[in-house]
């Protein structure tokens, strides 16, 4: 077992109060993407680019097939060993402990995460909410799917599988994965508010929005009030603000820093950033490993 891990399961063991900051990475091991790299594609589209108030007002038919086809998605995916393990943390009488995650998935909840120890402050896909400003409906556990007829197969991003033949060559050039296009599909055709009748839309806060005061109280006071002896950052590549700004602010704190992550800087990894450790590979299988003096096996 490595010195870093050791001194962080020493350093856990002392701690009275953690927070774990979770992304897209923790995801990957369900079969989910994440947003940056190779894998922030839906279709030919950027999923930042669909993730904006603009983006479903010009085209909701569009934006609603992108979060059909990621409801789906999360549906059939299954928690993970780091949802598991983030879980059971989460469960243990003697340590104050907190999850702030910018997924939208669910799979924390799943995997038995206390709601009142789970910060969702990029909303939710099972979460559907008015557009009407006159109206306050909101659908906090909608697992219907499809939630239109029109939505019925945004299950798959290319097109059905083709019926298995020998491919030649020249198939090969032709088979390159072909995007269903994506259908014209009317505001009538859309989910709409049972109340009103307004169209609806997904409980996600988009980029450009803000996140839920009361949830940014919340961790405020968490992050304040009492010293954090340690942060996971588990997952993310750091780029969205506000979660970003929570890091920094616990290490300003002196809290401890520990990274879970596929993509770590050299002098990370060799422990030259004083009250920073960076664990190189997989968040599902890392910390089932990292925790384990704590939550034991899985
Ligand atoms: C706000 C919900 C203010 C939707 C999401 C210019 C500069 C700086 C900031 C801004 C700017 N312009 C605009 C802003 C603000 C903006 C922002 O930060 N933009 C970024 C893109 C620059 N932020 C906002 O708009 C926020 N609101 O600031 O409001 C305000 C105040 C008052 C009034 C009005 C406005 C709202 C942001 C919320 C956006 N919504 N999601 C949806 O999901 O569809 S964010 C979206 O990105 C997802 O939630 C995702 O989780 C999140 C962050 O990405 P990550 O989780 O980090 O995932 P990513 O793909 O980036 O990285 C994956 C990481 O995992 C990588 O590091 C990779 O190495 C690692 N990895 C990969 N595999 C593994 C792994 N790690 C471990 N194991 C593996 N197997
Ligand atoms: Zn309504």
């Amino acid at each position: 077992m490595n010195k870093l891990l050791i001194e962080f399961q020493d350093h856990l063991m002392k701690s009275k109060k953690v927070v774990a900051l979770v992304g897209a990475g923790l995801l990957v091991a369900s079969g989910l993407p994440t947003f940056r790299g190779s894998q922030g594609l839906w279709k030919n589209f950027n999923m930042i680019d669909l993730a904006t108030p603009d983006a479903f007002y010009i085209d909701p038919g569009l934006v609603w097939q992108f979060y059909s086809w990621r409801r789906y998605n999360a549906l059939k995916a299954k928690p993970n060993g780091g949802h598991k393990a983030l879980a059971k943390l989460s469960k243990l009488e003697n340590l104050e402990f907190v999850t702030i995650t910018q997924n939208v998935d669910g799979l924390l909840i799943r995997a038995g995460t206390p709601c009142d120890k789970l910060y969702e402050i990029h909303g939710s896909l099972f979460e559907l909410k008015c557009t009407s400003f006159m109206c306050n409906y909101v659908d906090h556990n909608n697992f219907d799917h499809p939630l239109t007829d029109a939505l019925n197969d945004t299950e798959e991003e290319f097109n059905k599988p083709m019926r298995k033949r020998t491919l030649t060559e020249q198939d090969n050039r032709l088979n390159s994965p072909q995007f269903t296009p994506v259908k014209e599909i009317s505001e009538s055709d859309l989910p709409k508010c049972p109340a009103c009748n307004e169209l609806l839309r997904p409980g996600v806060v988009w980029f450009g929005e803000s996140l839920s005061l009361q949830l940014l109280n919340k961790i405020d006071d968490f992050i304040e009030l009492e010293k954090v002896d340690l942060i996971l950052v588990v997952g993310t590549s750091g780029t969205v603000y506000p979660a970003n700004s929570f890091v920094d602010r616990v290490k300003f704190k002196g809290g401890k820093v520990a990274i879970f992550n596929t993509d770590i800087e050299e002098d990370v990894m060799e422990g030259k950033h004083e009250n920073v450790w960076g664990f190189k590979g997989d968040a599902a299988q890392l910390l089932p490993i990292a925790l384990k003096p704590l939550i034991g096996e899985l």
